[in-house]
């Protein structure tokens, strides 16, 4: 059975981006392979933050990827820092990895772009991120688009491992891409992303998302009601296609293109299909949020599964290095 792995970041609340692009994906493949999903605290440090409200979103990460349907009895959901194993194989990787790869990143130049002073942590991020894939030895990343330039730097520090240290102990990780690979920010101007704040969050109340659907940008070339619009310049379009039945989302494309519908109309049935489907994970959440002990004992079996697997990768990491 491959194995798979993939993390996230506890760095704020989920947002569609991640569920579409990656999190739904995870919940229907969870039980195929032998799988571990990883809230990524140790990567959210790398910019400034309040070590309490650290440990309350990844509370609140875990919450969602169960409310969201990851299954503890079918997969292994733990906290990266539990897990020492992660930074250990990291500072290994960072002896094989060439420093113009890490500084050719996009994610690196954009984000040290957007900060006043860059610590080192952001351009060693994939480098950690290698290691969490590999330390699993997963054959397969379910991620979103913007994560393939990093898990091709996976590729590459799997390589250098394996031609100093032990031919094919490393496997390439691949990713696994969803048809919604990339889901636009309501300002339809980059990524949705938590940190340009331009996101529709899992667990918002029907008015608050509809508060944020209502401006979200559309086609820029339709001003009036009366243009006709085109569906595949526009964001609102793209939500229809994952929250929308096919059915919808063939009447949304005649409705814009006749200029039918105007664009509130569209949003207006986007809003009911992302309701419909957002409404049973917030009720989950909500049940679960009385629990706090199964949340602390489905992390806790999940950590010592990943545990257990990682200190097997170690050792032999260790024995094949010369460690003594
Ligand atoms: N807009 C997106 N469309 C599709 N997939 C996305 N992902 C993120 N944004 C989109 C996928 O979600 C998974 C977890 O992401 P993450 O939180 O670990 O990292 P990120 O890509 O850095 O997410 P953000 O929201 O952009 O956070 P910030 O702003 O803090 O960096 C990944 O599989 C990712 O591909």
């Amino acid at each position: 059975m491959p194995r798979i792995f993939s993390g996230i970041q506890p760095s704020g609340e989920l947002h569609i981006g991640n569920y579409l692009g990656a999190v739904k994906n995870w919940v229907q493949i969870q039980s195929l392979h032998e799988s571990f999903f990883c809230i990524v605290d140790l990567h959210a440090i790398t910019v400034p933050y309040e070590p309490a409200v650290l440990r309350e979103r990844t509370q609140a990460m875990a919450l969602t990827l169960f409310a969201a349907g990851l299954d503890p009895a079918r997969t292994s959901v733990f906290v990266q820092s539990a897990v020492r194993e992660h930074t250990e194989l990291q500072w290994i990787f960072n002896s094989v990895t060439p420093l113009g790869e890490l500084e050719r990143q996009t994610q690196f130049k954009e984000k040290a772009a957007r900060q006043e002073q860059v610590m080192a942590g952001i351009l060693n991020y994939p480098v950690l991120q290698a290691a969490d894939i590999l330390l699993y030895r997963a054959d397969v990343v379910p991620v979103g688009e913007d994560q393939v330039q990093h898990l091709e730097l996976s590729r590459v520090v799997a390589r250098n491992w394996n031609a100093r240290f032990g031919a094919n102990f490393f496997p390439e990780p691949k990713p696994l891409l969803t048809p919604t690979r990339r889901i636009m920010g309501l300002d339809g101007q980059a990524k949705m992303s938590k940190s340009l704040g331009n996101t529709i969050g899992l667990m918002e109340t029907p008015e608050q998302t509809w508060a944020k659907l209502r401006p979200a940008v559309t086609d820029p070339a339709r001003v009036k009601k009366t243009d006709p619009g085109n569906p595949d310049v526009c964001n609102i379009f793209q939500l229809h296609k994952a929250f929308s039945p096919e059915a919808t989302v063939a009447e949304v494309d005649r409705q814009c293109r006749s200029a039918g519908w105007g664009c509130i109309d569209c949003k207006k049935v986007l809003h009911a299909n992302m309701t419909a489907e957002l409404a049973p994970i917030q009720a989950r959440a909500q049940e679960m949020s009385a629990k706090p002990e199964g949340l602390r004992d489905a992390l806790g079996d999940g950590a010592a599964k990943a545990r257990t697997a990682a200190a097997e990768t170690m050792r032999q990491v260790r024995d094949a290095m010369g460690f003594a």
